[in-house]
């Protein structure tokens, strides 16, 4: 399926650090129409399959083989762009729309911008995104001085050295994105194989489960973590049955669900953190992945609210995870019995790494 036009020439595409993540970022139009040519074109582009990736941009972990497709959106939508996101595998030739992406959604905005999709503003530009794979949407914004985006900056991440300008990115609309309902299960909480879950759903399904249920402290290093893998056969036994309840069918071979291990905070956040995504170990957490356990820590009755230790009202919710922490907004209404999830927001940084053209195997 390689054509002169994507092999010889290349393809126009910039590689974009957005949050913890890093991927490659296109214009839909820059693509081959048909999803199987261009699921084929971008397996060459990364260099999967491979554990190292080592002939394509892929860089040999699930958090930086990973595709943004941006494309203007209709004239009567609105939101200004529309965001695929697509999970590329490193050893395994798959492509998976699953899932969106809220670390490489802190690029999507820029990118709009420098490729003249979203005019900028004079000093800071608000791009209203519409998440293709899931439904949902965000505003990111971002500061644009003299009309171009500047990734300059002073906020820091934790996972990612020095500092860059801050993007902010809010959310609506995620609540039961993937699932259909915030609570897939119909419950609070679950029983699988004896252990405690909570399946949740408000833009990423996620299985929260206390550390100590699974054998875990939960605060090992990631490496510590990845190095058991009886942990990681017992993760995998439960989120596949999870993912059943959930009403994702089989997900042997989906990225989601994700499993999230909590414990008692220990750094000063509002609780500890260990994900898998969904069998290795994140180095951090998602985005959309650590709004939506913390939405379930925040429900009365959840697996892990009793470790919860809620900031002060208005005060972000700091996220303690293995390379530091992530502070996310949730606000909840409805009731105690159908809790309803108002917004969620999150502040993260971006930065263009190459913009030019890239060349397949
Ligand atoms: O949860 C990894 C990441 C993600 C996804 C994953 C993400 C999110 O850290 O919104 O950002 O969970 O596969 O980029």
């Amino acid at each position: 399926m390689t054509t002169a036009a994507t092999a010889g020439a290349g393809t126009r595409c910039m590689l974009m650090r957005g949050g913890t993540s890093k991927g490659a970022f296109f214009l839909a139009e820059d693509l081959p129409r048909d999803p199987a040519e261009r699921d084929d074109l971008l397996l060459r582009i990364m260099g999967t399959p491979d554990p190292h990736q080592i002939d394509g941009i892929g860089g040999a972990q699930s958090v930086t083989s990973k595709v943004a497709i941006v494309a203007p959106a209709a004239a009567e939508a609105d939101h200004d762009i529309d965001y695929l996101f697509l999970q590329l595998g490193v050893d395994d030739p798959t492509v998976s729309d699953r899932q969106t992406c809220g670390n490489l959604l802190a690029g999507v905005g820029q990118f709009a911008v420098e490729r003249g999709l979203v005019p900028a503003g004079p000093q800071r530009t608000s791009v209203r995104i519409h998440l293709v794979n899931t439904g949902g949407a965000a505003v990111s914004t971002f500061a644009t001085p003299g009309g171009r985006v500047d990734y300059s900056g002073t906020t820091a991440v934790s996972g990612v050295p020095g500092s860059a300008a801050p993007v902010s990115l809010d959310f609506a609309g995620t609540e039961g994105a993937v699932c259909g309902s915030l609570l897939p299960t119909g419950r609070i909480r679950d029983e699988i194989g004896g252990i405690p879950v909570t399946c949740i759903d408000n833009g990423m399904p996620v299985v929260v489960v206390r550390a100590t249920d699974l054998g875990a402290a939960g605060y090992e290093t990631a490496a510590d973590l990845a190095a058991d893998t009886a942990l990681a056969e017992r993760v995998d036994a439960l989120r596949t049955r999870a993912g059943a309840l959930m009403g994702l069918g089989d997900v042997t071979a989906s990225s989601v669900p994700k499993t999230t291990l909590v414990a008692a905070p220990r750094d000063g956040g509002a609780i500890c953190t260990r994900t898998f995504i969904p069998v290795r170990v994140h180095p951090s957490i998602g985005v959309l992945g650590g709004v939506t356990a913390v939405t379930a820590l925040m429900l009365d009755g959840a697996v892990g609210a009793e470790l919860f230790a809620a900031p002060a009202s208005g005060a972000p919710v700091e996220i303690e995870h293995p390379s530091g922490t992530l502070a996310v907004d949730v606000e909840l209404g409805g009731s105690a019995a159908a809790p309803k999830v108002g917004r969620s927001a999150v502040i993260r940084t971006a930065r263009k790494l190459f913009d030019g053209t890239v060349f397949p195997r």
